[in-house]
């Protein structure tokens, strides 16, 4: 078992998760094991970030209540999973595994399925998640029993209550199952309108595994809405659940946080889709997190640019107030041209009085730092009609204005219109999903070669987020001296003294990089 894996239950007890003394005419218990996937990227080193998968704790919050339910976020024991699985799956005996799935997981997602089978052959396999649900077909031969499709509360709920009780699998939404030799898809599950409370809170007390993190403080994933509007092309969302925005109440936000809070969180990273798409109601989030006193805690939020630079003298002092810490800005790309490819323009746009005022990033970036937040600054590099020019532009934007940098490459997802794109061009060089995790190009450009983009983003990326340490010092010290040396080593893993000394090229470390890198992504 590798140090890092720690249990919150010792093994013994897991077999007493959840409910007991239920009636046993009226209900048969089901141990269901729910996963997320140990594999992590590059702007998400496990040293200094372990987060939870807030798709997991609401699902176990919303099957019915005497099944007993266990998470593991595979990332806490990223170095021991085969291990961990192993206790788990002999201790637990579930019944049901769940496993959630990005597409750059899915290799690691097909050994755990391999690995699950081989340990418990008669245990039901469901899968859902983004990839699940944008590639089904992918997964109808990799071994699993069931995929939902889109949300999946209410139809893995309805899919354990067929499973207790027998009948029809036809009539759940959103659920593919194996129908003889042929696998049967049931229409879509519309979107969940969140108003009507149709989805119970999550139930974070099924997490068997201990050790989330963001930067030293215990971190938790709450949502106070889903959906989006807009139509970015390389954003999965719009696929997976149409064009729409549904809230939560403010009353079950707060629990939420408060839950959050009680389960010792102190950071907490809300994972709206666009929280930013309704800006009044975020102010008015804010002023509700302050009178209800949890603006103790730290928050981390996503945000477009365009309603930071106009909302800025209203949203921003509130969003301070509220505990507001690190602001992730999508920002994408500076020149016009590539956000017109990502179709990201309108979002970055800044509106004053009746006209539009050109692009808004600089001026939200301004209101934040103002107003004592950090910018955590998505750009995507990479695109077709880049250049090293406009590659470096864009890198250099960031080095002047963004204190961490989430710099990314244009990653062809399943079904996004940007995929499409990419293929129809021919541009797209590497289909081994493991790959596909944002920081790794996979794409070419019609003038820069893939592995020569990635280059230029890992060469400038390092030195910028050497730069936040102080930051992250002053606010955790004791994390940043317990940790600083292996943060630092593993930002800069491949460099030697002499290529950091300039004796040696730096693309021999990059070269040390990627092969570290490969190295990494085996999990299983
Ligand atoms: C918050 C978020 C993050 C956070 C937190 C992740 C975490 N630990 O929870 C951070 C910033 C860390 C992150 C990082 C990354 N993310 Co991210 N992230 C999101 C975001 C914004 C929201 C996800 C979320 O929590 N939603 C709330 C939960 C409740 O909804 P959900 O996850 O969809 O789960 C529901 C269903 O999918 C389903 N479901 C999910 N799992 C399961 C499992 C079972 C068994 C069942 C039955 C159902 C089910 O039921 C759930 C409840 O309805 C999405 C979407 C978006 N608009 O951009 C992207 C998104 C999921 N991320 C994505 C990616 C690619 C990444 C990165 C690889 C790179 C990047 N773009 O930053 C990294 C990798 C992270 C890592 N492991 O190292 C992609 C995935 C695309 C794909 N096809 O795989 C998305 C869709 C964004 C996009 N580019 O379009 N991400
Ligand atoms: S604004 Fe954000 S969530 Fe909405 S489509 Fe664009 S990238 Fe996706």
């Amino acid at each position: 078992m590798g140090a890092r894996c720690r249990f919150t239950i010792p093994y013994p007890s897991l077999r007493r998760l959840g409910l007991t003394g239920f009636p046993a005419q009226a209900r048969i218990s089901m141990n269901v094991l729910l996963v997320s996937m140990p594999d992590y990227f590059e702007h998400m080193p496990p040293i200094a970030i372990r987060m939870p998968n807030g798709a997991l704790a609401s699902l176990a919050g919303n099957i019915d209540a005497h099944h007993k339910v266990a998470i593991a976020d595979l990332i806490l024991c990223h170095d021991s999973v085969r291990e961990t699985l192993v206790h788990l799956i002999r201790e637990f005996k579930p019944d049901v595994i769940g496993l959630s799935v990005m597409t750059f997981q899915r290799r690691t997602a097909g050994r755990i399925i391999e690995l699950a089978r081989d340990l418990r052959p008669s245990m039901k396999i469901v899968v859902g998640g983004y990839d699940p649900s944008l590639a089904r077909e992918a997964y109808e031969g990799m071994g699993v029993d069931y995929i939902v499709r889109g949300e999946g509360e209410v139809t893995f709920r309805e899919l354990m209550r067929t499973l207790e009780n027998g009948g029809e699998f036809s009539g759940i939404r959103g659920l593919s199952y194996r129908s003889g030799e042929r696998w049967a898809h049931n229409p879509a599950r519309p979107p969940h309108r969140l108003e009507d409370d149709d989805i119970r809170l999550p139930k974070r007390s099924a997490r068997v595994l201990r050790g989330y993190t963001l930067l030293g403080r215990q971190v938790d994933v709450i949502e106070t809405s889903r959906g989006c509007t807009y139509d970015c092309s390389f954003c999965s969302i719009i696929e997976m659940r149409g064009r729409n925005f549904h809230t939560y109440s403010f009353d079950r936000v707060l629990a939420d946080i408060r839950d959050a809070r009680d389960h010792g969180a102190r950071t907490i990273f809300l994972v709206d889709d666009n929280i930013t798409l309704n800006v009044h109601r975020f102010e008015a989030l804010c002023r509700a997190i302050i009178e209800a006193g949890l603006n103790q805690l730290d928050y981390f939020v996503q945000a477009m640019t365009s309603s930071i630079a106009d909302h800025g003298a209203t949203l921003v002092p509130l969003m301070q107030q509220a505990g507001f810490r690190y602001v992730f800005l999508g920002i994408e790309n500076i020149l016009e041209g590539d956000l017109k490819f990502l179709k990201a323009a309108a979002k970055n746009t800044e509106h004053k009085n009746a006209g539009q005022a050109g692009n808004a990033t600089l001026r939200a970036i301004d209101w934040l730092h103002r107003h004592k937040m950090y910018v955590v600054g998505g750009l995507i590099v990479g695109n077709p009609e880049d250049t090293v020019e406009s590659i470096e532009a864009n890198l250099e934007f960031a080095r002047r204005y963004v204190d961490w940098p989430y710099i990314q490459h244009p990653t062809p997802y399943p079904r996004t219109p940007m995929t499409e794109d990419f293929r129809r061009r021919g541009l797209i060089m590497i289909e081994r999903l493991e790959e596909y995790d944002g920081t790794t190009a996979v794409v070419r450009t019609e003038h820069v070669p893939a592995e020569e983009i990635e280059y230029l983003r890992w060469k400038a990326e390092r030195w910028m987020k050497v730069r936040h340490i102080p930051a992250a010092f002053l606010h955790d010290p004791w994390f940043v001296i317990r940790n600083g040396r292996k943060m630092f080593a593993h930002t800069f893993r491949g460099s030697t003294l002499r290529s950091l000394l300039g004796l040696e090229s730096s693309r021999k470390a990059f070269e040390r990089y990627k092969a570290s890198r490969n190295r990494e992504r085996v999990y299983v």
